[in-house]
């Protein structure tokens, strides 16, 4: 059975927003059972957790003794796994992965350092000065996003780990309308969020907080 690491208890500004719901949405679309073990701040640096999750983070598995780290490489297994979160046509399947980078690696840091700036640091003086020009970033990507959703209802040929992982950025911020006031982006999410598998990823790591509160 997959073991999920998940946060006994977050505020809740960012609950529904923790790693953990892609790899929850990930096991649900493609019907593995996992149960989750709760960690807290001592637990991040003790040993046996930092043999899992080098940096102390939030997710990792234990996948009946094989240790993985990293969201994006944890819903990539998922996918392997799944036969229906990434296209088996390997030209198809390659563009899919692409598109996972591009969820992780080209809009999510401008999107996570968006939301630090607002929600960790909005008093400081060094975000004021940043605040504009990582908004114009974040906007500069999400315009080429939409852009490219233009016509499209995922972001390839069907929905897929890249559409997972891009809905779960878009997702994070939610405190501005950002995603709102752009159609494309927001209809696109709503879409993807839609399928069953998010709406019972999303209710078992709410009532997770719940439960701890
Ligand atoms: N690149 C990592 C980022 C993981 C990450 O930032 N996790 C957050 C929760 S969503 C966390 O554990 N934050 C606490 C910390 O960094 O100490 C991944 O995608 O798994």
């Amino acid at each position: 059975m997959i073991r999920l690491s998940t946060f006994r208890s977050v505020p809740p500004f960012v609950q529904g927003l923790v790693r953990d719901l892609r790899v929850r949405w990930a096991l649900e679309e493609a019907g593995i059972p996992y149960e989750t073990f709760a960690i807290g701040s001592d637990d991040q640096n003790s040993p046996d957790y930092r043999a899992m999750q080098p940096f102390g983070q939030v997710p990792a598995i234990d996948d009946d003794g094989f240790t993985l780290f990293e969201s994006g490489a944890i819903v990539m297994r998922i996918a392997e796994r799944s036969g229906t979160l990434l296209p088996s046509n390997p030209d198809a399947r390659s563009r899919a992965i692409a598109w996972m980078f591009a969820a992780l690696n080209t809009i999510e840091p401008h999107i996570q350092n968006l939301t630090l700036i607002d929600l960790f640091y909005a008093n400081e003086e060094w975000a004021k000065l940043r605040r504009p020009r990582a908004l114009e970033l974040a906007q500069s990507r999400l315009d080429s996003l939409a852009t490219w959703l233009k016509g499209r209802d995922y972001l390839d040929e069907s929905f897929s780990a890249a559409d997972l992982l891009m809905t779960t950025v878009l997702r994070t911020p939610r405190h501005i309308d950002l995603i709102a006031k752009m159609p494309m982006l927001e209809n696109y999410r709503l879409r993807c969020e839609a399928r069953p598998a998010f709406k019972r990823a999303l209710d078992a790591h709410m009532a997770d907080f719940e439960k701890a509160a």
